[in-house]
């Protein structure tokens, strides 16, 4: 798929499966957690490209979907018609970016501050055995929170994630956030490693459907049929609501080698 633009493939109201879209989640559905997707995995994509529409909703910023789906000459928007980063909260259709809306916005400032400081004074006093930097990241739709710090490489993401099984850091962490601000109205999801999110209530992936509906009077495509795949689809996984949604057909991967068994399955691929 990275040789090809795109323009290559039919306008969406042209695909053959027209009012098919599959939708994937990125860590462990279309790639290794935080790694490169495969040029197989990229090749399958294409060829669905040319039968429906297809996109990506993941909890990360689109600059780690870039790093892991595009390559430094190709954005990762040319590469699916719709591209939800943040779940949503930062949409592409088609390459052009779609308007959203900000954490900040919706939290305000005030309330903001009071959630970082004890986030970070929390932290500061958290054990475990090893510490890097950026602990909490601060995005357009979330804030990411994380005990060992985001700069942790891959060796140390994996080690912590054995120490918080363990420990259940993260699960605790959430636990005295729920406690202290349960009326702010946010949702805690522990979806990857090292990390768990925080943003307002429905702002989990479902949140991205929006866009799908509206592009009934964009194009006049009605997405009646919106597949997801994601491996995550576990009560309090960050797959879990648009999994469970009624305007969504759910699967539920082990890994990027079965969401490719599956599409080759499904769509005769
Ligand atoms: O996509 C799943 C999660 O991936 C990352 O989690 P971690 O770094 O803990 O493995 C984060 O980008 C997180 O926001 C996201 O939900």
């Amino acid at each position: 798929m990275h040789a090809e633009a795109a323009s290559v493939y039919s306008p969406l109201e042209g695909r053959p499966l027209k009012g098919t879209i599959c939708l994937f989640d990125v860590d462990g559905t279309l790639t290794p957690a935080r790694q490169g997707v495969s040029p197989e995995m990229l090749q399958l994509l294409s060829a669905l490209r040319h039968k429906c529409a297809i996109g990506f909703v993941g909890g990360s910023d689109l600059v780690k979907q870039q790093e892991q789906l595009g390559t430094p000459s190709i954005s990762v928007t040319g590469l699916f018609d719709f591209c939800f980063a943040e779940n949503g909260l930062t949409a592409y259709r088609l390459g052009e970016q779609l308007a959203s809306h900000s954490f900040i916005g919706w939290l305000g400032q005030e309330k903001y501050k009071q959630l970082v400081n004890f986030c970070l004074r929390y932290i500061a006093d958290i054990e475990c055995p090893i510490k890097t930097g950026t602990f909490v990241e601060f995005r357009n739709g979330m804030v990411n929170v994380s005990p060992v710090g985001r700069n942790a490489s891959i060796q140390e993401r994996n080690d912590y994630e054995k120490y918080d099984k363990q420990h259940q850091i993260r699960a605790k962490f959430v636990e005295a956030l729920k406690e202290k601000f349960g009326d702010f109205g946010l949702t805690y999801s522990i979806g990857g490693k090292i990390s768990f999110d925080i943003f307002p209530t429905g702002w989990d992936k479902t949140y991205c459907l929006q866009h799908l509906k509206t592009e009934k009077s964009l194009s006049g495509v009605d997405y009646s049929t919106i597949h997801f795949f994601g491996d995550k689809t576990y009560k309090g996984g960050n797959d879990y609501e648009i999994f469970e949604d009624s305007r969504t057909v759910g699967h539920s991967v082990e890994s990027p080698e079965d969401t490719m068994r599956m599409l080759k399955e499904l769509f005769n691929l």
